[in-house]
């Protein structure tokens, strides 16, 4: 079938649809210039994410970890939501009950006026005392390159889920709750590599969802979606809307 009219299929679901959920992943920020993990541009210096973004890794040189996380503020920081996040919150206001996960930490979702949205790996904007826990939005840019706590001097982190650290258990059950009672799954951008995010495609597909993919490629989540759309996120995701 012609991608139009899987376009139109996917857009008439969505318009009678009356409980949504989106998963989106770095591939929706791509098209507001924020560079992928895994993509061509997704390295720093030769450090892969799951290098820098680790307990591990901020123990033993926490300097070079919010050096990469200054840069990668200073770069969001000049960056603006695109067509995609629009029209989701678009969708949002339009269907009854509508959830969107974001692996994102970009903060764009929530800049382009989303307000039902599970931030599942945290947000760059917020920093979190490794001493006493405080969690604080810090727009600085850059920040000192170490960062403490106001109030007890304590290391600041960023307040991002790291590789090997669990996400917060009431997003986890949000989530859950969510792809369970969804009509329709949108995936829109993600490498479908990472867990536990991976894994909601088939706990919605299990549940009975239609769920659908937007990405440039395929992914390990295109044999199991009901429709996968080949595309960018700027160009295919307005058109769902239409
Ligand atoms: C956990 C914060 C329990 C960092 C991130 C072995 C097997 C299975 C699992 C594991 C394993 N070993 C370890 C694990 C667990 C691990 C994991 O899944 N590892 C993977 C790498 C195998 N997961 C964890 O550790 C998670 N925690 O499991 O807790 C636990 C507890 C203790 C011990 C063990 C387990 C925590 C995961 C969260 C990690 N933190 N981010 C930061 O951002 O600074 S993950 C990081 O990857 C980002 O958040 C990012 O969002 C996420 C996923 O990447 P994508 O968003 O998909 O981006 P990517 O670049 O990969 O892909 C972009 C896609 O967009 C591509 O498909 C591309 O084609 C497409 N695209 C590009 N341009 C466009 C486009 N599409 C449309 N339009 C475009 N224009
Ligand atoms: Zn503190």
């Amino acid at each position: 079938m012609p991608d139009q009219d899987r376009i139109r299929q996917v857009a008439q679901r969505l318009a009678r649809a009356r409980a949504v959920t989106v998963l989106t992943g770095a591939g929706i920020s791509a098209d507001s210039g924020v560079p992928t993990f895994r993509g061509a541009d997704g390295l720093w210096r030769n450090y892969r994410a799951e290098d820098l973004a680790s307990p591990e890794a901020f123990e033993r040189n926490p300097r070079l970890v919010w050096e990469w996380y200054n840069w990668r503020r200073e770069l969001i920081a000049t960056k603006s939501p695109n067509p995609a996040h629009y029209a989701l919150v678009q969708l949002e206001q339009r269907v009854g009950r509508f959830w969107l996960i974001t692996q994102n930490v970009d903060g764009l979702h929530r800049a382009a006026g989303s307000q039902n949205l599970s931030e599942i790996h945290g947000n760059i904007w917020k920093v979190r005392c490794t001493a006493c826990g405080r969690v604080d939005e810090d727009h600085t840019v850059p920040l000192a390159l170490l960062p403490h706590c106001p109030r007890c001097q304590g290391l600041l982190r960023p307040h991002i889920v790291w590789f090997g650290e669990s996400l917060a258990p009431e997003d986890l059950e949000r989530s859950h709750e969510a792809l369970r009672s969804s009509e329709v799954l949108l995936i829109i951008g993600t490498s479908g590599v990472v867990y536990p995010a991976a894994s909601f495609a088939p706990i919605a597909k299990a549940a009975g969802a239609f769920v659908v993919e937007v990405n440039l490629d395929a992914t390990p989540h295109t044999d199991l979606v009901d429709v996968s759309l080949q595309g960018r996120a700027k160009d295919t995701v307005p058109k769902l809307l239409a």
